[in-house]
């Protein structure tokens, strides 16, 4: 019933030279009626990625709230919108603790791409110190508290949640396949606590941490992952294809 949603994330990294490349190689193989394939990357790929991408969805990795004004250095929704871009990643933990990113200011972005018909793809999930606390279903009902508070429950049923544990980010230390599934059925939980059944039922929740080919199936087996949020093993066109191919 769940549409699954696999999603590269580049990070900082890719020239538009290499994003062409890539997309060149990886983009017939994302056809599927079963699921959905896309790419995040950075700004300045943006347009590139878009204009190569007729299966995967391209999404880009940050944005503003505000429209327009003196916020030097960030991009808002409608310089997204004009770019054709559909899916924004919102809430990243390197954005939460680099870049200063809140469950408040997540919100009022995730308000500004819902009204401008985009997808958030808004990511949560505890530290180190937290899961050895044994903090993590707090920390993931708290963040979702504020992250998608005041929204309607037919645009919380459209969104993507993706559960990120932080220890688990780039580490090669992936969650297990039971905590994995624990904390998406935790999160689909918060979802109905907050916007009912429905909301719950539809929400697509992803997975990320550490996923590459090697770990892809057993993640998308679990009843509550509908899809990953893939960092390293997006980089390589073979590695995504992999992926792909193994989740079609
Ligand atoms: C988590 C993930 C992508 P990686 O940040 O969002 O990265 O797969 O490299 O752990």
């Amino acid at each position: 019933m769940r549409k699954p949603i696999i999603v590269g994330n580049w990070k900082m990294n890719k020239n538009n030279a290499e994003t062409e490349a890539f997309f060149k190689e990886v983009d017939a193989a994302a056809a599927s009626e079963n699921a959905t394939y896309g790419i995040g990357c950075p700004f300045t790929d943006l347009r590139t990625a878009a204009d190569n991408a007729k299966n995967l969805i391209v999404a880009a990795e940050n944005c503003h709230f505000e429209d327009s004004g003196a916020f030097t250095g960030e991009v808002s929704v409608p310089m997204l919108e004009e770019l054709g871009i559909k899916y924004c990643i919102i809430g990243h933990s390197e954005r939460r603790q680099m870049f200063g990113d809140t469950d408040e200011t997540v919100n009022k972005k995730a308000k500004r791409l819902i009204a401008a018909g985009m997808t958030p793809i808004l990511c949560i999930g505890e530290t180190e110190a937290q899961y050895d606390a044994g903090e993590t279903e707090k920390v993931i009902r708290d963040q979702l508290t504020g992250s998608i508070a005041d929204l309607d429950a037919k645009d919380v049923a459209n969104m993507v949640i993706a559960y990120e544990p932080i220890w688990a980010i780039g580490t090669g230390k992936s969650a297990t396949k039971e905590d994995a599934q624990n904390c998406c059925a935790i999160v689909r939980d918060q979802v109905k606590v907050m916007y009912g059944q429905e909301a719950a039922d539809s929400v697509r929740v992803q997975y990320g941490g550490s996923v590459k080919p090697g770990n892809i199936v057993e993640y998308m087996a679990c009843p509550d992952i509908d899809g990953a949020l893939i960092g390293g093993a997006s980089l390589k066109a073979d590695s995504f294809i992999e992926i792909i191919e193994k989740t079609k």
